[in-house]
């Protein structure tokens, strides 16, 4: 098999594993595709809730064609009796001949482990196809098993000069139908969808997905250090059947805490630094819950405490052609900094136009 095939096939995998991104949590989104003869005879990417694995499915699929064949899997398959028995006796016991893995898991259970079963056995195994691509697609999961917190996205959606509302706190339609879809697509595939305090009472947002044909739908996190979100609003409403989350200081109200426990919320208890909540406690106790991936969606002030924290891992841009004024409301909060050097900075990955708006990701 030559190099070029292999990085089409090792790029099928990883289109697959995509599939499974905001629903296999706290799983990896793993995507796995079997050759024999030149041809695909098994795919599979991990299913909703992380079981089963990429690769039973893959092998399922195979049947007894999967005996000498290709493996290219994007992440090393995992070597322990958890929730599933071991995908590398599974690749094992089919006689595969030859492995190809994008990159290393990094889950202490597995760790290299997965790789060695494999040669023990007598595969061929090889890492690194597609690594850089493999490593963004699981970047949550590796976050969340190295450092113990999820990978987080922010959005920033404004008008060309940097606000979010005028002066009077009009807010609605700044970018384009096409842009509010495309934020849609993303809340899907994340775990997670969280915005602070100050936009669950300003906005009532419900922060699902719609209108997407999608059968799940990410948790929503609300960041609220006292609690004091509103009982009748839409998150109150609908917390028994799409999961809240609600990180707050462990000195929120006793009454309000089960308050909203009794309406169906998952609550956090997090330490509080001045009069904010310490999102480093929040984000590890939100890795704790096993979320991988999450998407803040401001506001303003919790943007700017997630930059100064350097917890945003990506930036997504939003900007519509309009201009709004400095007297109307800014996507950041402030960040105090005294010089140029102190800001944070980001890498441009990508731009676009979307409608008669632009989007462009910047990763840290
Ligand atoms: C694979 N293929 O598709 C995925 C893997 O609790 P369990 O049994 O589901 O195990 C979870 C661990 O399995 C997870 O932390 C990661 O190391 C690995 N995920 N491994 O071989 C897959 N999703
Ligand atoms: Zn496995």
């Amino acid at each position: 098999m030559t190099q070029a095939s292999d990085t089409r096939y090792m790029a099928l995998a990883l289109s697959l594993g995509r599939r499974g991104q905001g629903r296999t949590w706290p799983n990896p989104a793993v995507g796995c595709v079997i050759v024999s003869g030149g041809r695909i005879v098994g795919r599979g990417w991990t299913q909703q809730g992380g079981v089963p694995h990429a690769e039973p499915m893959a092998l399922a699929q195979a049947g007894s064609a999967a005996h000498g064949a290709d493996v290219f899997v994007t992440l090393e398959p995992c070597a322990h009796h958890g929730r599933t028995p071991p995908c590398a006796q599974a690749l094992i016991d089919a006689g595969v001949a030859r492995v190809v893995m994008a990159i290393p898991d990094s889950d202490p259970r597995v760790d290299g482990l997965g790789a060695q079963m494999l040669r023990d056995a007598g595969i061929v195994v090889e890492t690194g196809l597609l690594g850089d691509q493999a490593f963004a697609d699981h970047d949550g999961f590796l976050r969340r098993t190295v450092m113990g917190r999820p990978m987080v996205t922010l959005k920033l959606a404004s008008s060309v000069d940097g606000r979010i509302a005028t002066a009077s706190g009009e807010s609605q339609w700044i970018t384009g139908a096409q842009s509010r879809r495309m934020v849609h697509v993303m809340r899907a595939r994340h775990d997670a969808v969280m915005v602070g305090g100050g936009t669950a009472r300003h906005d009532d947002p419900s922060l699902t997905v719609r209108d997407m044909g999608v059968d799940y739908q990410p948790t929503r996190v609300v960041i609220s250090r006292r609690l004091d979100l509103p009982l009748m609003g839409t998150l109150a409403r609908t917390a028994k059947e799409t999961p809240l989350i609600l990180c707050h200081g462990k000195d929120a109200d006793k009454t309000l805490q089960r308050t909203w426990a009794d309406l169906g919320a998952t609550l956090l208890s997090c330490r509080a630094s001045g009069t904010q909540l310490d999102m480093d406690d929040a984000m590890a106790q939100l890795g704790g819950h096993g979320l991988t991936r999450v998407f803040c969606e401001g506001g303003s002030a919790l943007a700017a405490t997630l930059i100064e924290n350097d917890l945003v891992d990506r930036l997504i841009t939003f900007t519509a052609g309009m201009t709004i004024g400095a007297e109307g409301l800014p996507n950041m909060g402030a960040l105090g900094l005294a010089h140029l050097q102190e800001a944070r900075r980001f890498t441009l990955s990508g731009t676009q136009m979307i409608g008669p708006d632009t989007v462009t990701t910047w990763v840290r």
